[in-house]
């Protein structure tokens, strides 16, 4: 397969100024009828040909001005259709013929629940009609509907419905037209048998705008939550950015075959119906919580990514990282914001610095790619949002803010690059970004290390940072970093002290953010009466690794009053992940963990504390964080250690958990919002602490909470308890949910991921066994993420097993996928790409797997470029 290179970017040679589409909807033969108004760019000499991508169309007709074109006039081969001796300007029409119940890939037109619905993104358009699928070609549509009216009598398109009627032999249409000019890839059409409900919102400006949610009819009474989540995100984007949204409707619509979480089309999304669809009794508070995000997210795309949207798809993190930031800010501000931070970091940590340190490392900006939809990556989306996180802090909320508006001011309309936002965000504040651009072209993590000299007699405290950028594929050397470090100093009661740099006249506050450029600074703080403890990278201000060498006490004191939640929180986790790393399982008894008992035990007491902060304080750190600190990887020693330690804190803590448990226990109607979130969060934490202690206490506390929870998030937290305990009545259970909650094809996946990630010996049998039960399907992707992906990422004691089953079951599995669904099958191999991470035995078994994929007989483009990358 060909890889694509940024420094070949070349503009269109020809613009489509407006788009008119037709379509006859049928699920095996769809017509599709377009007349595309094209252009010639000023610099395209009069020869150049015009070329439109297609893949997997039939052509049926082509014509230019009306007049048919002869076959000398085109050539038609296996990636589109190229058109020559074209006019200046005119007018192309081309019919084409597809099959929307023959499209397992979910890209282009494909039907679902045997709707209709689209995929465009990144270049599925070309899977519908002839035409140039790039961002940067923007164009008007119209786009008309026929269909059946009894089988379909919804159909939506982008933007206003402007025409409606009747026609003969039981069909109809509804004509749709978007005024604002779209790249393809944001082009939507739904048709089906839906219901819908509606609601409205009132621009800051008066503008009266429709909301519609679309789903299947049983599921009318899940959307309300989705409803209010929209609401909420269209007042905070006209309170901190001033955006409005600009059409007259807005439409959601939510699909069960969906590949990813949702897609931002321009007034009609469409969602995995797992981002919309919640009930108190099908939900749980972290569904609720993703929707709102997701809602958010997608809504925010409509002024970063629909009204200016990318050049090309190497810019995507313009839209992505930008977008991110976004619903991560407009959910720390529905919520909380430390509880927010703290997730957020989780994410990147676990996920994105791994791939940072895999054969799959690339750059924010990468610069090559062979598959587009491959790189819709944590790096791009995650870490993206970090880079524009940092503009913030470097910049400040107003001078971001002013970036922001020049940003969307000069660009609107347009498919610019990520320089033209740094561009923006210089002029709109003077602030030289120049070496900060770095952070978009060169891939990797930056490690930081800290040396502090205390010097008692100047009372001065000198720290000195340290800078270095491990090497990632294709780029050994590294230039520094412009990093932001937010910090602090405070004295060994805790306390903040005041913060007066060397030459400064007078204490500019108690946290300030330390600009890091070159490959080394140091920074000298003065009128420090006795050696403080630094705090450095409050709120995560920039994603990089930090190496401290706190002392335990230092630790424990900064876990117990440093103010930022996220460097509280993190102290805390350190002190924690040192237990787990220099003890072998056997030794991490109650008197080697007596520090961190002692200040769980304050945790779990300080009722002052928000529940939730208090439940990520008592949290592990993951087996897939403590992966990025051992070398090799070994997953059964990392899941022991983090096991006896979590037994030894439940012994050691048993009557302070039940205590805690009881005192969270709530009886009033269920409500998602953060506080009520935080405390079943809390509790449920408690629950899972106890239930370590195998035995029937424990056991009845879990089924009673099971029996009488009334709510999903309870329901399901007892549920996973026993799951991983060894409770009699264990799988009683597991079938009582399955029989309850078969028929909400939502539950079931929770149920499947709840035994995909069992810690049991047999868990591979069992999703080997359930691959083949009703509930399963290799068609849809969530039950594919729910089963395997859960068991792949999920499970590495499972996945990893020494006999090397879980990889080839899972290699097998993907081998299979990756005919009908390559975007699915490649995301599912990324549990392989670590394959040099483990011990030799392991690295043979997962790169064998990653060899048949490579190799295999028609192997997809997305899947080839996986394995051969991480095969290096
Ligand atoms: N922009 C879409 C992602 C499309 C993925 C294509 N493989 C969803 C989002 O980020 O909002
Ligand atoms: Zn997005």
């Amino acid at each position: 397969p060909a890889t694509v290179y940024l420094k070949d970017y070349q503009p269109p040679a020809w613009q489509i100024e407006a788009v008119e589409l037709e379509f006859d909807l049928d699920p095996q033969a769809t017509r599709v009828r377009s007349r595309l108004q094209f252009r010639r760019a000023p610099e395209t000499g009069p020869d150049t040909p015009l070329h439109l991508d297609g893949e997997a169309l039939e052509l049926l007709g082509i014509a230019l001005d009306g007049e048919p074109l002869t076959a000398d006039r085109y050539r038609l081969d296996e990636a589109g259709l190229e058109v020559r001796g074209l006019p200046e300007t005119g007018v192309l029409e081309i019919e084409t013929r597809i099959n929307p119940s023959a499209n397992t890939e979910l890209s282009g037109l494909y039907t679902s629940s045997g709707n209709f619905c689209t995929q465009c993104e990144a270049e599925g358009f070309r899977r519908i009609t002839f035409y140039p699928d790039r961002p940067d070609v923007m164009a008007r549509f119209t786009t008309t509907l026929r269909a059946d009216k009894v089988a379909t009598p919804v159909l939506l398109s982008n933007g206003n419905p402007i025409a409606s009627g009747e026609l003969e032999d039981g069909r109809h249409y509804v004509t749709w037209q978007d005024p604002f000019p779209k790249p393809c890839y944001l082009f939507a059409l739904v048709a089906g048998d839906l219901g819908w409900i509606r609601d409205r919102f009132v621009t800051r400006s008066g503008r009266e705008v429709d909301l519609y949610i679309y789903v299947q009819k049983h599921n009318l009474d899940k959307c309300d939550h989705a409803m209010a989540s929209l609401k909420h995100a269209m007042r905070w984007d006209e309170e901190v950015y001033g955006r409005e949204y600009d059409l007259d409707r807005y439409m959601i619509v939510a699909v069960d075959d969906f590949n990813m979480g949702a897609m931002e089309n321009k007034g009609l999304n469409v969602f995995n119906s797992r981002y919309v669809l919640a009930r108190p009794d099908t939900a749980t508070d972290a569904d609720y919580q993703n929707i709102e995000s997701v809602i958010g997210h997608e809504y925010f795309h409509n002024w970063s990514g629909n009204r200016v949207t990318c050049r090309d798809w190497f810019q995507l993190s313009l839209k992505e990282g930008f977008t991110v930031f976004r619903d991560q800010e407009f959910s720390s501000d529905m919520n909380s914001r430390g509880v927010q931070r703290i997730g957020d970091v989780n994410i990147l940590r676990t996920h994105q610095f791994r791939e940072d340190a895999g054969p799959m490392a690339h750059p924010v900006k990468p610069d090559h790619y062979v598959a587009i939809d491959n790189f819709y990556t944590v790096t791009v989306y995650n870490k993206g949002a970090e880079v524009v996180r940092m503009l913030h802090t470097l910049l400040g909320t107003e001078g971001f803010r002013r970036g922001c508006d020049l940003y969307f001011e000069r660009h609107d309309g347009q498919a610019v690059t990520t320089d033209d936002f740094v561009n923006a965000m210089e002029a709109a504040t003077g602030v030289s970004l120049q070496q900060f651009r770095r952070w978009y072209d060169q891939a990797g993590t930056p490690e930081l290390e800290l040396e502090r000299h205390y010097d008692p007699q100047a009372r001065t405290c000198a720290l000195t940072l340290r800078q270095h950028c491990p090497p990632t594929p294709g780029q050994s050397d590294k230039q520094p970093f412009h990093i932001p470090v937010a910090m602090g100093l405070c004295d060994r009661e805790g306390r903040a002290l005041p913060l007066r740099l060397y030459g400064e006249a007078a204490a500019g506050g108690e946290s300030r953010v330390l600009e890091l450029c070159r490959e080394e600074e140091t920074f000298v703080f003065q009128d420090i009466p006795a050696e403080p403890v630094p705090v450095l990278l409050r709120g995560f201000s920039a994603p990089v690794k930090l190496a401290l060498d706190y002392t335990d006490a230092e630790l424990a004191l900064l876990s117990a009053h440093e103010r930022d939640p996220f460097c509280r929180w993190e102290a805390g986790q350190t002190l924690a992940r040192r237990l787990l790393l220099t003890h072998p399982p056997q030794a991490l008894d109650a008197d080697t963990a007596r520090p961190l008992i002692e200040a769980a035990r304050r945790t779990l007491a300080d009722t002052a504390l928000d529940p939730a902060l208090r439940a990520l304080a008592l949290t592990l750190p993951a087996e897939g964080y403590l992966a990025e600190f051992v070398d090799p990887i070994e997953p059964e020693q990392l899941h022991t250690a983090r096991q006896a330690l979590r037994l030894t804190l439940s012994r050691a803590l048993r009557p302070d958990l039940e205590a805690c448990y009881e005192q969270l226990t709530e009886t009033g109607a269920y409500s998602p919002d953060a506080a009520s979130a935080g405390r079943r969060r809390l509790r449920n934490l408690c629950l899972s602490y106890l239930i370590a202690c195998e035995d029937d206490s424990a056991y009845q506390l879990a089924l009673r909470q099971y029996e009488q929870a009334g709510n999903m998030t309870d329901s399901l937290a007892a549920l996973q308890a026993l799951v991983n305990s060894d409770c009699p009545q264990r799988e009683a259970v597991l079938e009582d949910f399955y029989s309850r909650w078969q028929q909400d094809t939502l539950v079931v996946d929770k149920w499947l991921s709840l035994q995909a990630t069992a810690d049991r010996a047999d868990t591979l049998e069992r999703v080997q066994a359930l691959t083949g039960h009703p509930a399963f399907s290799l068609t849809n992707p969530n039950k594919v993420y729910a089963l395997l992906r859960a068991f792949a990422q999920g499970n590495p004691v499972g996945f990893h097993q020494a006999s090397g089953a879980g990889y080839r079951f899972i290699g097998e599995q993907i081998r299979t996928l990756d005919g009908r669904n390559p975007q699915v099958a490649s995301r599912l191999a990324a549990a392989f790409t670590d394959w040099r991470r483990y011990n030799p035995t392991r690295q043979a078994g997962m790169r064998t797997e990653l060899e048949k994929m490579r190799d295999a007989g028609g192997v997809s483009r997305d899947l080839y470029e996986i394995a051969a990358r991480s095969l290096g």
